[in-house]
């Protein structure tokens, strides 16, 4: 098969373009990595070049050995991945030791994978660990109302979690463990990528401040509808916020709780009072 005709690749090119719709993409902003399935690599192989150069990662990734990954490319905008896939998007394997990668397809016209690949396998590396294999996806875009909360709420996991959850009661049964922080860093690097991992063994998302939001799960869907319910949430608070200085009413800690049983979520006690 061409790689273009997998499903997997369709799914990968959806969400580039759905989030430069929602206007989270400007210019070359966001990244988007996919640990490819073995039935996936078997079913393109036709088509990956295995005698490309290695290049150093920039983070040690042991247990993602010999894996196969679908991720943006550097400087690459969102907004042509679907008309241009092949210039904007490539198939990268990670070597043997963990600390290099080839690239096997795509970017015809040149390039390397994302200025951000540091964190994106780190984190793919942590959240493979964390759910026995079951995560594959790690997103990051710069979604506009999670950045702006960022220059007024401060930067602590229970005072955030808690402001978003209670903007829809939906909230805390999509990310029952909360948002993840970390204060404005150097973006690109293995610092970012460490101190973002570090959260990512107990965070579906992260949120680097002022930048942006890193989310992770097991599929396309699962995690777009985590980013998206995130940020429409962020986007209630933000209104809430214009319109008053506090809230008349609010979802209450004995709310939160009543939600564990019927949809079968443990929430994260250290949100709640
Ligand atoms: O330009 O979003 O964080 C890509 C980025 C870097
Ligand atoms: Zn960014």
């Amino acid at each position: 098969m061409k790689v273009l005709e997998a499903k997997f690749v369709k799914q990968f090119i959806r969400v580039c373009d759905n989030g430069y719709k929602k206007g989270w993409h400007e210019r070359n902003g966001g990244n988007l990595s996919y640990r490819m399935k073995e039935e996936e690599i078997e079913s393109v192989k036709e088509e990956l070049n295995l005698n490309t150069e290695f290049k150093p990662i920039g983070a040690h990734v042991p247990s993602l050995k010999n894996e196969y990954f679908l991720v943006t490319g550097s400087g690459k905008y969102m907004m042509n991945v679907k008309d241009d896939p092949e210039d904007t998007i490539c198939i990268i394997r990670v070597d043997e030791t963990g600390d290099n990668y080839q690239i096997c397809w795509g970017l015809v016209n040149g390039g390397r994978p994302t200025s951000e690949l540091p964190s994106h396998l780190m984190n793919l590396e942590v959240v493979k660990l964390r759910t026995e294999g079951k995560y594959r996806i790690v997103y990051h875009c710069h979604a506009t109302n999670i950045i702006a909360l960022t220059f007024v709420l401060p930067l602590d996991t229970k005072v955030f979690t808690r402001e978003l959850w209670e903007m829809a009661t939906e909230c805390p049964i999509v990310f029952p463990m909360g948002v993840g922080i970390v204060p404005w860093m150097v973006p690109g690097g293995e610092e970012i990528a460490i101190e973002t991992s570090k959260l990512m063994k107990k965070y579906d998302a992260v949120i680097w401040a002022h930048h942006g939001i890193f989310c992770t799960g097991e599929d396309f869907d699962s995690t777009w509808g985590l980013i998206d319910t995130i940020e429409k949430s962020a986007e209630i608070l933000v209104k809430v916020r214009s319109m008053a200085n506090s809230k008349l009413q609010t979802i209450t800690s004995e709310n939160f709780k009543m939600l564990e049983k019927p949809f079968n979520v443990k929430l994260n006690k250290e949100v709640l009072d």
